[in-house]
């Protein structure tokens, strides 16, 4: 009893304050039940703008796009007899706008807090630099901006952008903070899958509504929030016309507390089969056939279902999930509809779904030691923990500290609360091994590809394999019930700096609150084409991911030489020979003698325990490397376009194509 009281009280606690800071038609009351909802089914799926870039520039060979987007708060009529609801956005819309960037061309987007909370912008499922990670204190308040540079290099994959901001992501992201963001590569063209108007991203949510129409508070309760009004890119139970054949469906559970379990049901209610085909990671290296598929928050799967066989006929999105931790309400059960209808418009990528997607998966090295367990938790020091350490615990939530480029296992462990955690390990792709203590094991569609989020239900212990690289920083690690995170599972895990490797970067990427790209207060001149475009071309200048496809390989090479046990110390000091003969791509590099040499991080502000020192007993190198000297030569290679249609600035409709 006392424990419950305890927990209420922090509860209440952490959520008073955020309420305080937000707009009159925020909070103003949970609702025990929306008003009722007579549309469904009859509101069309929206399908939201493209994202243009405003201007491109090219260094040195990379391409690299520059956006802006505006924090802002707009309304949006949900329910057509009543008021409409107020949300927070990514300019103006929500979901945000959807970014499609081939793979290999860099972005840097700027964002501008016009909201009423502090803000930071996390890009799930890229390996981003940690300045532009979107850590929950690296944030920006009311009226400031941060340019975030992305490098997208990694193989095709549905990605997704959402708010980070410390202790208020959940209503953030509720309020409309989230979008979709997809990389493309040829190697996934080439493979014909349903494109263009067959290629679908559907973004789901769930969401509670005030008697007027407006949306009620997510906050109140620190344990889960369940709507009772399920949303397809932010409409309520849509309905999207297609045509009899292939689609290719990228669904994104961009919800609070709530996974699903969908399956299609035909007018009969007979359940449809499909293939999934890829995951949080990109594509499998071959598809899964099933009945039904289980999506947690924060995780994506790509799925290819053929309406071929219903011309005319109706096909119903169904959530299936039946379980004491998911609060089921009337018409929770309910997603969406596919109205099929009787022509095919276009029937190229049309054909079967090919046996091989992706023969490129690159999975860890095998690892059976476990390196860290983790036990997600309720209680401690507030009210959710990892292994009793929360976020505000600076001196002690960096609970590992893998070397750059090591490979871990990690067993995650659900010990208590009433609950699902879905963890997210920001920067790796992580390899589903083993889930135990439950009756389900490893879905076939968790182990065909890899994964940033894995779900944890009560009792259950899943081990992770990942590659912690390929650049060394400061990560968070945190479960996506964004209720639990801002209360406040969550944590950090530093990668660090593999000095053995050659590798000498001259900027600090790797402490999230470097102040050299902070965020900064809003000026008309910073907003200036001249001085965008000047701002552009220097951060491309710093050629911060122009070396990680080496990098990666390096890193690889060094750990197969070093026969590492545990990613440490160990194996820094056998591995003198792979370090000089290694042509890592890390040019002139030479080898200075030294003994015990020590490579000491320290991160300004971001943790005591983030200090960390990696000794070793082996001549430590330094090196001139090649991609500075090239990154840092003038712009004279520089060649900028400006998209037309307007200076880039900070207008809302700036992405509407
Ligand atoms: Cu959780």
């Amino acid at each position: 009893m006392a424990f419950a009281l305890n927990l209420l009280a922090l509860g209440l606690a952490a959520f008073s304050q955020v309420s305080a800071q937000q707009g009159p038609w925020r909070g103003a009351g949970q609702s025990a039940g929306s008003p009722a909802y007579n549309y469904m089914f009859q509101m069309p799926l929206p399908i939201g703008p493209v994202a243009e870039p405003e201007l491109t520039v090219n260094v040195n060979g990379r391409t690299v796009q520059y956006y802006s987007v505006t924090i802002e708060p707009f309304t949006q009529q949900v329910y057509p007899n009543l008021g409409p609801a107020h949300l927070t956005g990514y300019n103006g819309t929500a979901p945000g706008p959807t970014f499609k960037i081939p793979r290999g061309t860099e972005t840097i987007i700027r964002y501008l807090n016009r909201g009423e909370l502090s803000a930071a912008v996390h890009l799930h499922g890229s390996y981003t630099h940690s300045v532009w990670d979107g850590w929950a204190s690296d944030e920006m308040q009311v009226g400031q901006w941060k340019d975030y540079y992305y490098p997208n290099s990694e193989t095709a994959r549905p990605i997704w952008y959402h708010d980070h901001a410390d202790g208020h992501t959940a209503t953030d992201a509720y309020y409309g903070q989230a979008g979709v963001y997809i990389i493309t590569d040829s190697a996934e063209d080439a493979l014909g899958l349903p494109s263009g108007d067959y290629d679908v991203a559907l973004a789901l949510s769930d969401k509670r509504y005030q008697s007027n129409g407006d949306l009620a508070s997510p906050n109140g309760n620190p344990i889960n929030f369940f709507g009772d009004v399920i949303h397809v890119n932010d409409q309520p139970w849509p309905y999207l016309a297609v045509e009899p054949r292939k689609y290719r469906l990228r669904f994104f559970d961009m919800s609070l507390s709530r996974p699903y379990d969908l399956y299609f049901a035909d007018p009969s209610g007979n359940w449809i089969p499909f293939q999934v085909i890829g995951s949080d990671s990109g594509l499998f290296g071959a598809p899964v056939s099933t009945n039904n598929l289980l999506i947690a928050m924060g995780e994506r799967y790509e799925v290819v279902v053929d309406f071929s066989s219903y011309a005319g006929k109706n096909i119903t999105l169904g959530n299936n999930l039946q379980q004491g931790q998911i609060q089921e309400y009337d018409n929770t059960n309910k997603v969406m509809r596919f109205v099929v209808g009787n022509r095919v418009s276009d029937s190229s990528n049309n054909g079967a779904v090919p046996s091989v997607l992706n023969a490129n998966i690159e999975w860890p090295t095998p690892r059976t030691t476990v390196d860290h367990t983790f036990n997600f938790q309720m209680g401690g020091d507030s009210v959710w923990t990892i292994n009793g350490i929360d976020f505000s615990n600076v001196n002690n939530r960096i609970l590992a500290k893998p070397q750059q480029g090591s490979t871990q296992l990690w067993e995650l462990r659900h010990t208590g609360g009433p609950a699902v955690h879905p963890v997210h390990v920001h920067l790796v792709n992580m390899q589903i091994i083993s889930r135990t203590g439950g009756s389900r094991g490893v879905l076939p569609y968790e182990a065909a590809g890899l994964k940033d989020v894995v779900l944890l239900e009560p009792g259950e212990v899943v081990r992770v394999l990942a590659f912690f690289g390929p650049e060394n920083g400061v990560y968070m690690f945190h479960c996506h019930n964004l209720i639990h995170e801002d209360n406040t599972m969550m944590d950090a895990f530093n990668v660090t700096y593999l000095q053995a490797l050659g590798y000498n970067q001259t900027t600090d990427f790797a402490d999230p609150m470097n102040p050299q790209f902070a965020a900064q207060d809003y000026s008309d001149a910073a907003f200036a084409p001249a001085a965008v475009s000047s701002a552009v071309v220097s951060l491309a200048n710093l050629g911060a991911y122009s070396a990680f496809s080496a990098l990666a390989a390096a890193e690889t090479a060094y750990y197969a030489t070093a026969q590492s046990t545990n990613a440490m110390a160990t194996a820094v000091a056998s591995t003198t020979a792979a370090i000089v003969s290694s042509g890592y791509g890390f040019a002139t590099s030479t080898a200075t003698a030294s003994t015990a040499a020590s490579q000491v991080v320290t991160l300004s502000t971001v943790g005591k325990a983030v200090s960390n020192t990696v000794s070793t007993s082996t001549p430590s190198v330094t090196s001139t490397t090649s991609t500075s000297s090239k990154t840092s030569s003038t712009s004279s290679k520089t060649t900028t376009t400006t998209r037309p249609g307007g200076p880039p600035g900070h207008h809302p409709r700036m992405f509407q194509a």
